[in-house]
């Protein structure tokens, strides 16, 4: 079983667990009232999909879409959720000073559709470090993942590969089975995938992703959510999106001089200010200069 937590577990235990195993549970992370309110503002994105023009691996009977945020104004709360947040800090922040999200994907996989390939998320990104992870996904549960309709699965262990190695044992996956309101977190470098759904309903969920800050984001997020949308979002969420340097000094990167409604000129959370390994800060100006 994927190690699963109850709400009130402490965040350096369920931080345990994911990098031990690649992945872990949070059931009930967010309020039912806040998953009805998503649930009912996805469904309108997800009556707008169209089949057909699905990919082999996105999946022949499944509905998904990208501007998650348009659809779902209430679903900034799950993104910034503070389950999130603590996960990521501990997850990403030690080698980044701030992270960004990556993708938001909502999923609907229909009764009859087969299970998706198994897949590592990170290898959009040409490198592998052992001990860096590049990004973490967070699988919302919008209602009741079950084995039977088609819970997320998970191989074990699997982020333990290096990917130009090994393939780990993708025949040892398991079932990500949680209630509707929990939150499956996983490593960038865990093979997992969408399961095959054999019940006579859909199973929903929404899966966003946070990479490093200094990696470009997977999906285009200031096309997703340009200024005028970002704008209305709190200063959390806009620095996730990508609104906010990251770094300091002359190492910051991702800088905007101007004039824009949605921009930070500081990231707005105090750890994601942190200017661990970099050069340029004031403290070091007399020695760079070879003083
Ligand atoms: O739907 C799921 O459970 C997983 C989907 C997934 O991993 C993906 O589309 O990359």
């Amino acid at each position: 079983m994927i190690p699963t937590f109850g709400n009130t577990a402490s965040v350096s235990e369920v931080v345990a667990a994911l990098r031990s195993f690649g992945a872990a549970i949070v059931t009930n992370a967010a309020n039912s009232d806040l998953m009805r309110v998503v649930a009912a503002e996805l469904r309108s994105g997800f009556d707008e999909c169209a089949l057909e023009e699905q990919s082999a691996f996105d999946g022949g009977r499944t509905n998904r879409f990208n501007q998650v945020l348009r659809a779902s104004p209430g679903a900034a709360k799950l993104i910034e959720h503070e389950w999130v947040v603590a996960v990521a800090d501990e997850i990403l922040l030690p080698h980044c000073g701030n992270y960004t999200v990556g993708s938001m994907t909502a999923i609907e996989i229909l009764p009859g559709e087969d299970g998706q390939a198994l897949h590592r998320d990170d290898t959009i990104y040409p490198i592998d470090l052992a001990g860096m992870e590049l990004q973490i996904g967070v699988m919302w549960a919008i209602n009741d993942f079950t084995a039977e309709n088609g819970a997320t699965r998970v191989v074990p262990g699997s982020h333990r590969y290096l990917r130009s190695w090994h393939l780990p044992n993708l025949g040892e996956w398991l079932p990500a089975e949680m209630p509707n309101g929990s939150a499956l977190f996983y490593l960038g470098s865990t093979w997992h995938g969408g399961g095959p759904n054999h019940s006579r309903s859909s199973r929903v969920g929404l899966i966003n992703t946070y990479c490093l800050g200094w990696l470009r984001q997977e999906s285009n997020q200031y096309f997703e959510n340009p200024p005028s949308i970002a704008s209305h979002f709190s200063p959390t969420l806009r620095a996730l999106l990508g609104y906010t340097p990251h770094g300091s000094g002359d190492d910051e990167i991702g800088t905007f001089v101007g004039e824009c409604e949605g921009w930070l000129d500081t990231p707005p959370r105090v750890a994601w200010r942190d200017d661990r390994g970099q050069l340029g800060g004031e403290d070091n100006v007399t020695e760079q200069m070879g003083a």
